[in-house]
């Protein structure tokens, strides 16, 4: 059912430039899968499905935290440890809220200056939300992208407040969830659900109070029945600990098959998603189909006709365009 089409000249120089590891490549494959224009969607469609047997070989780590934890801080420190233990790192960034992109890359750069001049690195900001399937859609194929071009670190840093931390679960393996002393995010992070989603859980900030990190710690350990470290992302205490309690569990994970699996879910979830978005995209977008949406939208605006059968109606007729 899936044809696969080959590789046009320049799209083959795109996908063995990202297969080489030029970092140029793969801003410029990350670019043209973020775009809204077809041509380059079509483009992007052909070079994903040609990479996707070169990705899945990296860590997936998402790092989330209230604003100001520390996250690019620990990022960058984090970072750079794994350049010096020799990994290739990748940061990607998720910012479901952000309608605008370009601001941030400066930002997300200069909070990370040594990964952000470092050979071993790439830093790319979040999408904007015209993508298909939205921010995290693009952000799971820039995934998929940097693991092809060898990157075996990815980390994706959640921004903004609201549903990042959802969308992280579903293109991480492993979500790290920051805290900060001293501010009551413990019980926050309780009420929001994320303790139940984090795979780790660290204290942040223990050179400004390392008696208050202690029992913040504490406290979550109670109710996680789980270790919590205390870390300092800005004096890098507590980083390499954490790296290897992070690979422990990964290993772990991936002998007892819980790795393979989440993959697969994720992935069939990423197709439902996709499918979602490009269906209401095509409806919106597609000629055929502008007359009869905006027939039926004109009816229910005015009573006329009721949601529920208009829309059944309408992917009826539409279904049977193709
Ligand atoms: N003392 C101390 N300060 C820290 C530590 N980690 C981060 N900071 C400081 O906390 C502030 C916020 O750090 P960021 O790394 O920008 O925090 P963030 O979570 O990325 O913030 P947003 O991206 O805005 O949500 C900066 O001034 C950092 O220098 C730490 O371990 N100790
Ligand atoms: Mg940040």
């Amino acid at each position: 059912m899936i044809v696969q089409t080959p590789l046009d000249p320049a799209d083959q120089q795109l996908l063995d430039g990202v297969l080489g590891g030029s970092r140029r490549d793969v801003a410029r494959v990350i670019t043209l899968l973020e775009s809204a224009l077809p041509e380059h969607r079509r483009r992007a469609d052909v070079i994903l499905q040609a990479l996707i047997g070169y990705t899945g070989k990296s860590l997936r780590l998402g790092i989330s935290g209230v604003p100001g934890a520390g996250k690019s801080t620990f990022i960058e420190s984090l970072g750079v440890l794994l350049l010096s233990m020799g990994h290739r790192v990748a940061v990607l960034s998720i910012d479901p809220s952000s309608s605008v992109t370009g601001g941030s890359i400066l930002a997300d750069k200069t909070r990370m200056p040594r990964l952000a001049s470092s050979e071993g690195a790439y830093i790319r900001p979040s999408p904007s939300s015209g993508t298909l399937g939205g921010v995290a859609a693009a952000t799971r194929e820039a995934v998929l992208v940097c693991e092809a071009a060898g990157y075996d670190v990815v980390m994706v840093e959640t921004v903004g407040v609201g549903q990042s931390e959802s969308a992280v679960t579903g293109l991480t393996d492993l979500l790290l969830v920051l805290q900060v002393p001293n501010t009551g995010d413990e019980l926050q992070a309780i009420k929001r659900g994320l303790l139940e989603v984090a795979d780790l859980i660290v204290v942040n900030k223990c050179d400004l109070d390392a008696g208050a990190a202690r029992r913040a710690a504490a406290q979550m350990q109670a109710a996680r029945r789980q270790s919590i470290r205390c870390i300092s992302a800005l004096a890098n205490i507590g980083l390499a600990e954490l790296w290897t309690d992070i690979t422990q569990l990964q290993s772990l994970r991936a002998a007892n098959g819980e790795l393979r699996a989440k993959r697969q879910r994720q992935n069939v979830e990423w197709l439902w998603e996709l499918m979602r978005a490009g269906l209401e995209q095509r409806l919106r977008r597609d000629p055929s189909a502008r007359a009869m949406v905006a027939e039926a939208e004109a009816g229910v605006h005015a009573s006329r006709l009721e949601p529920r059968a208009t829309a059944t109606a309408l992917l009826d007729r539409f279904t049977r365009m193709r």
